[in-house]
């Protein structure tokens, strides 16, 4: 309830901010995941893992979910202007309750409306979970949103438990291969074998695969073997503010 609290105030006070972090494939940058970061004035920077279930729970999540959104587009529609980054697509993470609004597509519509940001630049992540709740109504979303050019990521992919038909079914453009199981891609042969299938089972349903989580060369190098050449770590960079993500995109080509 405190944190509840605490979380209105800050939207107010614009405490909330969005990093972002490079995905790659091969030596080019594509996009960026929006990574949202609340700088706390008296205790500091608190990370999302925090705070992000309190809102879910306490129903915050909705405008905090379409300021992130409109704050997302907002950075799109800035890096349009600039050559070097206005190829760039922007990865939004959506939360369960936000998607399953009533509104939830005018509400892209508008926040891309507003900002003047591509539709087809914005990719929206949604996790497993959240799909199978009510499958109609998430393809009924899904393809309203595509057909003005918006794509969709499915996150963590590997943790939740969708099943092949479903994932058949749903209208996805990305997979991406949860964290977990690439930490140790080069010294479990299990994680490897996940790891593999994962590759696999995208590429042949047409899906971009995605590996999160990619810490070391050998990681890279595992994964593009084997079938996998976009990337997301920290190998490549951590998570920063528009400005320092802006100068690193310059600098990496
Ligand atoms: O950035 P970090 O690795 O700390 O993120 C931790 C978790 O918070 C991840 O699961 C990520 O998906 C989630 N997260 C980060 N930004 C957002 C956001 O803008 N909206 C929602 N719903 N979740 C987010
Ligand atoms: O669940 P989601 O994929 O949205 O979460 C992304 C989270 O993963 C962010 O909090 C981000 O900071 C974190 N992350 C991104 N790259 C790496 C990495 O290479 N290693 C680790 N440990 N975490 C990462
Ligand atoms: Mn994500
Ligand atoms: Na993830």
């Amino acid at each position: 309830v405190e944190m509840e609290k605490d979380m209105r105030l800050a939207l107010e006070r614009h405490e909330f901010d969005l990093f972002f972090q490079p995905q790659v494939q091969r030596d080019k940058v594509i996009g960026a995941e929006a990574l949202l970061r609340w700088k706390h004035p008296t205790k500091g920077f608190i990370p999302p893992g925090v705070f992000v279930p309190t809102a879910e729970e306490s129903g915050l999540i909705l405008p905090l979910g379409e300021w992130v959104l409109y704050a997302a587009c907002r950075q799109l529609a800035h890096w349009a202007q600039n050559p070097a980054l206005a190829e760039l697509t922007m990865s939004v993470n959506v939360s369960p309750r936000q998607f399953y609004q009533p509104n939830f597509v005018e509400q892209v519509q508008q926040a891309l409306q507003v900002t003047g940001a591509k539709p087809g630049l914005l990719e929206l992540e949604l996790t497993e979970g959240m799909l199978l709740t009510d499958v109609e109504d998430t393809i009924q979303k899904m393809v309203q949103l595509k057909a003005i050019g918006v794509m969709f990521s499915l996150d963590d992919f590997g943790t939740g438990y969708s099943s092949l038909s479903y994932l058949k079914r749903l209208p996805l453009d990305k997979l991406k291969i949860d964290q977990s199981f690439v930490r140790e891609v080069v010294t479990s042969t299990n994680d490897a074998a996940i790891a593999r299938s994962i590759i696999a089972l995208g590429n042949s349903l047409g899906l971009q695969v995605i590996a999160e989580g990619v810490e070391t060369e050998a990681q890279r190098v595992f994964l593009a073997k084997n079938g996998c050449s976009y990337w997301q770590g920290f190998y490549f960079s951590r998570p920063q503010p528009a400005a320092e993500f802006e100068a690193w995109a310059h600098a990496y080509g």
